[in-house]
């Protein structure tokens, strides 16, 4: 037998079969579509563990689904936009389209060397110009649709990034990218209105069944449907009304002051000329300041001002005062609130700070509450009205219906639903990413570079100056371009494109990635879509996922694909973690792939990845994993090349298998059945750990066998031994190439069909048989039912006790009585 040498092997095969195109799939080949998809990484450099894993999940679906039947749709590529090509660039002066394209040329070799089934032919890259011409083309398709606008706005602005970001790319008030606090800013920039899909991306995830709830539940707070109302206050001294959005207009008649964001359009009349102005406009601005977190967080300290100013209350007439304060945000609802002390916990630590009164309206019905105003908290349960006047007695819902309709009917509010999602900012003055297609002509304004003009190339005689200023900018040839519309001197647009906007498409390219017309034929895309399984890390549950979201029912409501959703299970994986904490350089606790392939090959790997935890849960490295299943892998080795030497000798002419024969067969079987189902997945959940321990399981039973017996009929150990190999072909996808090949396989065996279960096998159908000497019992022994009676004598003679009380005696008579018991007479 030859050693296991994984190396050898595993370059061998992966050369064979990308000189066979083995992973490229036909467009239609009339086996159903199946579409599995790993999130494309950015080309950073070297893969981590955290790709290596998400992309074997991947890859033993994909090779699960290849043996089942279907036309697999498996591709990869490179989200290749973004800042470090750029920061690599001011730093190493290396242009960030060399380090790019180094990059990929690295991370591909690598993930070639781990096996991953993918069909290249439809690799992307999103910095391409075959590429980002279409990316160009949809931000056009966008405008077109009146879904891409212009429009100074406060933006989310990173110092450290130079560059805005969008409301997505905030964390808790930091970048994502960088964690560098992000400040306010006045800009000019695009966006993209995801705002008109509000309510079909909070609708459409009933739709989602394979998702995570955790990520559906992130998507929905994300967006944020509140029911309420918008109504006026009249302010008699400047003659305006101010407009209020509120969820509890039940509340109204216990409302005892307005409080209006400080950036509120109204603030500068209202302050002006009053005696305090100076202090008031000292406290603004110090108010401006505050990130939105410590404006709103529960924990913040609520502040504010009075104007000086009144409102007027339409159903009760009261006025009340007009407060300033940090917790109202200028850019939700309308940017001013109904205080309502009573009822809501914000207001009600505000009131009683600044001695502003409380009136209550909702009576408690439990009669817990203490009114008096003294506890720490507002009364905020189910209830019903009180002190409002026509509307007493009223549950808060029927109190919502009333006051609403009476709001309508006055023409000072109507029932609205306000959403906190945002439009998407896609503008970035960077350098490295597909250029916005917009000319501007003093004559004509704004227009849309022609469709044939695409793409719009980026520039290379740019100079990377940290600022304000887009790097495109610097390029001279660049920005002078002539107005499509009049033929004049015009200048072109210098901000490039969010690179989320490059990624939130890219499933659709694979589907007919070689397209120089199209961005993508539909009818092949409607074969594809939507995704069957898409696999990635959670850290998009809400950018990434969100925005693709959004711009598949953009390409849905235009015809360019019938599928309303991109994903139709997501999985996803857990991160990798070492002594506790998550892998990072930073933390000094990185295992390279690299290091690990070298030392025992990609399928040790992959098995040790597959096997430490279910894929949605966080993996410990374990070096001692690692040696376990590379110690695995060798016993396989050796157990195929055993049952390939036992089949060669075995049995042929046995009609019946031995009992250890069945035992094997429904070891083996139940592994089938058990394999098929975690890899199959229930709802985006796969268990590939367990899928693992059952081909474990199997191969000890197959020791176990070879231990004990020395012969065996041919066709179990051929059986047993084929099995074996297709059940580990998508995990460790060399290693059973090479033995199947061993044991006289035909073709690839990746290209073999799923083994089914023999449901006869596994019925465990042995009963126990009481052995009687000379009319006692002394011995039992378990056999099939229908044991033949040569096989049962020989069995229940040479059993160690039966020998020890014949002794050397002769068995005079040996009876059977069918599935009950043996009688021995012995003189
Ligand atoms: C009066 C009231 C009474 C409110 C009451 C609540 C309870 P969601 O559910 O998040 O939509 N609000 C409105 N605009 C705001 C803004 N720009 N900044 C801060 N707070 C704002 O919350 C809606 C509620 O948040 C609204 O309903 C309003 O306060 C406040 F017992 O109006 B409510
Ligand atoms: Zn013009």
């Amino acid at each position: 037998m030859e050693k296991y040498i994984p190396q050898e092997i595993e370059t061998k095969w992966q050369k064979i079969w990308q000189e066979n195109h083995s992973d490229c799939c036909p467009d239609d080949n009339g086996k159903p579509p199946y579409y599995v998809l790993e999130m494309f990484p950015y080309p950073s450099g070297n893969l981590h563990m955290g790709h290596v894993r998400n992309y074997t999940i991947g890859d033993v679906i994909a090779r699960y689904r290849r043996m089942n039947g279907f036309n697999v749709l498996h591709p990869m590529g490179f989200d290749a936009f973004g800042m470090p090509a750029e920061n690599a660039a001011i730093k190493r002066n290396i242009p960030p389209k060399e380090w790019t394209y180094s990059n990929i040329a690295n991370m591909e070799r690598q993930q070639k060397a781990l096996g991953l089934s993918y069909d290249w032919e439809r690799e992307v890259a999103t910095c391409h110009k075959e590429y980002y011409k279409w990316t160009q083309w949809i931000f056009e398709l966008l405008y077109k649709k009146g879904l891409a606008y212009r429009k100074e706005a406060k933006v989310n602005w990173c110092e450290s990034c130079n560059t805005v970001l969008a409301n997505e790319q905030v964390i808790d008030g930091k970048c994502w990218r960088c964690d560098h606090d992000v400040v306010k800013k006045d800009l000019k920039q695009w966006f993209f209105k995801i705002t008109d899909y509000a309510d079909r991306l909070l609708a459409d995830l009933n739709l989602l069944e394979g998702w995570p709830d955790r990520v559906k539940v992130m998507q929905r707070n994300w967006i944020g449907r509140s029911e309420g109302a918008n109504f006026f206050f009249d302010i008699p001294e400047i003659g305006e009304k101010v407009e209020m959005f509120s969820t509890r207009i039940d509340t109204v008649f216990g409302s005892t002051f307005v409080v209006l964001a400080p950036e509120h359009p109204f603030v500068e009349r209202l302050i002006k000329g009053k005696p305090n102005e100076q202090a008031l406009r000292t406290f603004i601005g110090q108010m401006k300041n505050q990130s939105d977190l410590e404006r709103t967080s529960n924990e913040a300290e609520k502040v504010g001002m009075f104007t000086g100013a009144y409102a007027v209350n339409p159903l009760n007439n009261e006025q009340v005062p007009i407060w300033i304060a940090n917790y109202v945000l200028a850019d939700y609802g309308t940017g001013a609130v109904m205080g309502v002390a009573g009822h809501d916990q914000r207001d009600y630590e505000f009131c009683k700070k600044y001695g502003i009164p409380i009136h209550y309206v909702i009576d408690d019905p439990e009669g817990n509450y203490d009114f008096s105003g003294n506890g720490d908290t507002a009364f905020t349960g189910e209830g019903v009205l009180m002190n409002s006047g026509e509307f007493n007695g009223l549950t808060i819902e029927e109190g919502q219906k009333a006051i609403t309709k009476w709001l309508e009917e006055h023409h000072c509010g109507k029932g609205t639903v306000n959403f906190r999602l945002r439009d998407w900012l896609i503008s970035r003055q960077r350098y490295w990413g597909a250029p916005i297609p917009v000319i501007y002509c003093e004559k004509c304004g704004e227009q849309l570079v022609p469709e044939e003009q695409l793409p719009v190339e980026l520039p290379e005689d740019v100079q990377f100056t940290a600022g304000a200023v887009s790097p495109l900018a610097t390029s001279e040839k660049f920005i002078h371009c002539t107005c499509p519309k009049c033929g004049g001197p015009a200048v072109r647009e210098t901000d490039t494109m969010d690179t989320f906007v490059c990624s939130s498409w890219y499933y659709l390219r694979y589907t007919d990635a070689r397209n120089t017309a199209k961005p993508w034929d539909p009818q092949k895309a409607n074969h594809w879509m939507n995704v069957d399984q898409y696999i990635g890390g959670i850290e998009h549950a809400i950018l990434h996922l969100l925005y693709s979201r959004f711009l598949m029912k953009v390409f849905h409501d235009e015809g360019f694909a019938e599928a309303v959703e991109p994903f139709e299970r997501l999985l996803t994986q857990g991160m990798v973690l070492k002594d506790g904490s998550k892998m990072s350089k930073s933390k000094g606790n990185v295992v390279s792939p690299e290091e690990i392939l070298e030392k025992y090959g990609a399928d040790t790997a992959r098995l040790f990845i597959l096997f430490a935890a279910p894929p949605e849960r966080d993996l410990e490295w374990s070096d001692q994993g690692v040696e376990g299943s590379y110690r695995f892998l060798n016993r396989v080795w050796r157990i195929a090349h055993q049952f390939a030497a036992l089949a060669k000798s075995g049995d042929v002419g046995r009609r019946d298998y031995t009992e250890a024969e069945r035992e094997l067969r429904l070891k083996e079987h139940a592994s089938i059945a058990k394999v098929s189902a975690d890899v199959q997945g229930q709802n985006g959940t796969y268990a590939l750990n367990t899928a693992v321990s059952a081909i474990m399981e199997l191969v000890n039973a197959m020791y176990a066998y070879s231990n004990e017996h020395t012969d065996i009929h041919h066709d179990v150990a051929a059986e047993v031994n084929t099995n074996l190999l297709k059940l580990l072909a998508p995990f460790t996808p060399h290693i059973a190439e090479e033995l199947w090949h061993l044991i006289g396989g035909a073709g690839s065996i990746h290209a073999q069909t799923w083994p089914q279960v023999d449901e006869a096998a596994l019925v465990v159908n042995s009963i126990e048989l009481p052995i009687q000497i000379n009319g006692k019992v002394r011995e039992r022994i378990t056999v099939t039912p229908d044991i033949g009676p040569d096989i049962l004598k020989e069995k229940v003679l040479a059993m160690p006790r039966v020998q020890e009380f014949i002794g050397n005696k002769n068995v005079v008579k040996f009876i059977v009585v069918p599935k009950k018991i043996i009688n021995i007479v012995i003189k």
